[in-house]
């Protein structure tokens, strides 16, 4: 029930499969006030996936580059509160994996729909790499890409599958890393849609 990826990455099969219902419905109230939608990379591409936030910072990426904010770009106000049950999970992952007292102050929604895809990138713009990400993957599995500290590191292909939770810490914080086109496909909890949550302690 835990693999260890390479230094730092501990996977953590079925972690939240029994709790995904509940996860999504509480996620649902943060979409309805802080919608989905596709950012625009600083290149001025808009990403396949979409994307949202909750908690007290969340991620954005408009033409002036990527980073984090206390409010929506969309409409100015707070991000949603993080549900408790989505911090939870964090605490719970991360101490299991060896870091204990983890809190995330952000959790970004990434929702994939078929085609969608993330092109490998480091995931670089908090505050303190010494802090791992949590990802708690929901919905339609995907292709992971799991590469090196060097874009040109060969990556490693894992299925990451309804409730497999992922905590990325210590040497593979800054690894680069990307997920494959997602393939079509029904799930009874989410439809065509596959959902990645990622916990971070952002600031
Ligand atoms: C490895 N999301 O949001 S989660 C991202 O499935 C992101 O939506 C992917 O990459 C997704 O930035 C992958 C797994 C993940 C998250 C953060 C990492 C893997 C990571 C940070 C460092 C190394
Ligand atoms: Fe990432």
């Amino acid at each position: 029930r835990e693999e260890r990826l390479g230094p730092g990455a501990v996977v953590l099969r079925n972690l939240a499969r029994d709790r995904a219902a509940a996860i999504l419905a509480a996620i649902d109230p943060v979409l309805a006030a802080a919608p989905l939608r596709r950012m625009i990379t600083p290149g001025g591409s808009p990403m396949s996936v979409r994307m949202s936030n909750c908690g007290a910072l969340g991620w954005t990426s408009d033409r002036r580059g990527y980073r984090y904010v206390e409010r929506d770009p969309l409409d100015g106000r707070a991000w949603p509160p993080m549900p408790d049950l989505v911090r939870e999970i964090g605490r719970d992952a991360a101490a299991r994996a060896g870091f204990p007292g983890f809190e995330a102050d952000a959790c970004l929604i990434n929702c994939y729909e078929p085609g969608a895809r993330m092109s490998l990138h480091q995931d670089r713009d908090e505050r303190d790499f010494g802090a791992p990400i949590v990802s708690v993957s929901l919905g339609l599995p995907a292709v992971f890409l799991f590469g090196g500290p060097v874009r040109k590191d060969k990556p490693l292909a894992i299925p990451l599958r309804h409730g497999d939770v992922i905590v990325w810490g210590g040497p593979a914080r800054l690894h680069f890393h990307g997920v494959r086109p997602l393939q079509d496909g029904e799930h009874p909890l989410t439809g065509h849609f596959r959902y990645n949550l990622t916990l971070r302690k952002a600031g």
